[in-house]
């Protein structure tokens, strides 16, 4: 079986790691739009037509069984597009809305995620729609997703600086939803930033789930663990590089 994961950036290998460890013997197809990077920037109808055209043609290219749109900010308004003109089964990422509107005891959580994804029509139905009985409060942040890429060049997280983001939240929150892919890697300053006791939700596992569900019983054994990537701009590979050896997801070919 053939898996496509698809980002803007680095984020959707938080993503990848999940499913890897529930899908060792899939073969894994990651490309990332670097050109375009950060999709949190874009206008929406650039977004939608974009993400269509580049994963169509992955798709095509690669052949592959079913597609991961690891990426918050596309997901939460191409879906319904890439699954008009997609023969296969999309799964997309959004943000864990419904378990934080249960696991948080003062029903006050916090979203984290890019500016486009706490601002979408989406984002406001899954809030009515769990979370209603719930104080909502929403930061938007470009410079934390780069600060995820930073990471995994191997630059050093400034908590001080998660601090200052984080800071609107403080002592008010107790479980928070790290609604961009990007986050789960530096989840553990996340943490750090907000000193202890604030539960950290993200979609990966719940993602995992549902790829293994679609993809039904696997039958293709691999020897190795396989990963390859395909920059969809054709370029910054060198990058992903470097990232997926800090990572250390296996050989990359
Ligand atoms: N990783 C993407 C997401 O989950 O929304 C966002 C990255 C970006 O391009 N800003």
């Amino acid at each position: 079986k053939r898996v496509l994961i698809f980002d803007s950036g680095v984020g959707g290998l938080s993503v990848y790691q999940e499913i890897y460890a529930q899908l060792p013997n899939v073969h894994y197809i990651y490309a990332f739009d670097d050109a375009a990077f950060p999709y949190g920037e874009l206008p929406e109808e650039e977004l939608i037509e974009r993400t269509r055209y580049i994963v169509s043609l992955l798709v095509e290219r690669h052949t592959v069984d079913l597609v991961v749109v690891a990426c918050n900010t596309a997901s939460t308004i191409v879906l319904p597009t890439l699954r008009e003109c997609l023969a296969v089964p999309v799964v997309g990422v959004v943000p864990a809305i419904k378990p934080a509107a249960t696991l948080s005891k003062r029903k006050v959580i916090g979203l984290l995620a890019t500016p486009a994804t706490v601002q979408r029509e989406y984002t406001d139905l899954l809030i009515s729609k769990f979370a209603s009985h719930c104080e909502v409060l929403r930061i938007g942040s470009t410079r934390l997703v780069e600060i995820a890429e930073q990471k995994l060049r191997g630059q050093a997280v400034s908590i001080s600086e998660l601090k200052a983001i984080l800071a609107p939240w403080h002592d008010k929150v107790d479980c928070i939803v790290l609604g961009c892919t990007h986050f789960p890697l530096i989840k553990e300053e996340i943490s750090q930033a907000l000193e202890g006791g604030v539960i950290i939700i993200d979609s990966g596992r719940a993602i995992a789930n549902r790829v293994k569900d679609l993809l039904g019983e696997i039958t293709i054994a691999c020897n190795e663990p396989n990963l390859t990537y395909k920059s969809a701009a054709g370029n910054n590979t060198a990058a992903l590089d470097s990232s997926l050896a800090t990572m250390h997801l296996g050989p990359v070919r």
